[in-house]
């Protein structure tokens, strides 16, 4: 596991972790023949359009699950709700940089970055056949790995990345534990790889197990896992 008491990464040593090429760090180096300094530059620079924004290859959407707004008679799922759909490196960290992180959620709160168009639901058509990986901490323990998580997945550095549908964090009364939803359970192939690989990313070297949503919804908590690496 990551260390615990590791803080969480800069958002700039992070943002070009997640980045294939050096963010602002050439852009700022004088150019041959460029004027340095003195107030033409700064009217210059108030006048420069803003800079570029680094596209994500896909748009996700961040989902809010309100431990409150839960009701033991509603329907379950009915009180998710979609917040926020980016789809640059500068929107993930705008809205990153500005929500709590899973530590500060309250118990019952469930919180998943899914690719857009896809609703965090057994139900969805893209998930339907799909199952995920659990990752479990103890109350407090999972910013850091969420952090990672979503690097990992909005960054396409899973090989099988294709297959990924989101992730969700769930915030309990002794634990937080955060799942990897993915759309062909019966792909073994890509499952493993998918679960080792995110094992690597975080650092995380407990066996952790595969549930098909299918077995979920037919045998409830009495679903066994299908793979484990
Ligand atoms: P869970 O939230 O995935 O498990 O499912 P957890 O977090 O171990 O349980 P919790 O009680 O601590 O929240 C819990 C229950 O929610 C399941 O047994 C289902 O009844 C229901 N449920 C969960 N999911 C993800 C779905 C879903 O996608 N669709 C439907 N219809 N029910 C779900």
């Amino acid at each position: 596991m990551v260390d615990e008491t590791e803080k969480l990464a800069s958002s700039e040593e992070a943002e070009n972790s997640l980045m294939t090429h050096n963010v602002g760090g050439e852009e700022s180096e004088v150019e041959e023949g460029e004027i340095v300094g003195g107030d033409s530059d700064d009217a210059a620079k108030a006048m420069a359009p803003p800079p570029p924004r680094h596209p994500l290859e896909n748009s996700w959407t961040f989902w809010f699950d309100n431990p409150s707004a839960k009701s033991k008679q509603a329907a379950w799922g009915s009180s998710i709700r979609p917040i926020y759909t980016f789809s640059s490196v500068e929107d993930f960290w705008g809205v990153y940089n500005n929500i709590h992180h899973p530590s500060k959620l309250a118990v019952g709160a469930d919180f998943h970055c899914f690719k857009n168009k896809i609703e965090p639901k057994w139900e969805d058509p893209i998930c339907a056949n799909g199952g995920k990986w659990t990752v479990n901490f103890s109350r407090g323990k999972s910013d850091t790995s969420w952090l990672y998580t979503l690097l990992a997945m909005i960054g396409e550095q899973f090989d099988d990345g294709d297959e990924i549908c989101g992730a969700v964090v769930s915030v309990r009364g002794k634990q937080e534990k955060i799942a990897l939803w993915t759309k062909n359970a019966a792909n073994e192939a890509a499952q493993l790889s998918i679960g080792r690989q995110w094992k690597e990313f975080l650092d995380y070297n407990d066996t952790i197990g595969f549930i098909f949503h299918d077995d979920a919804k037919r045998l409830d908590r009495a679903a066994k896992n299908r793979y484990t690496v």
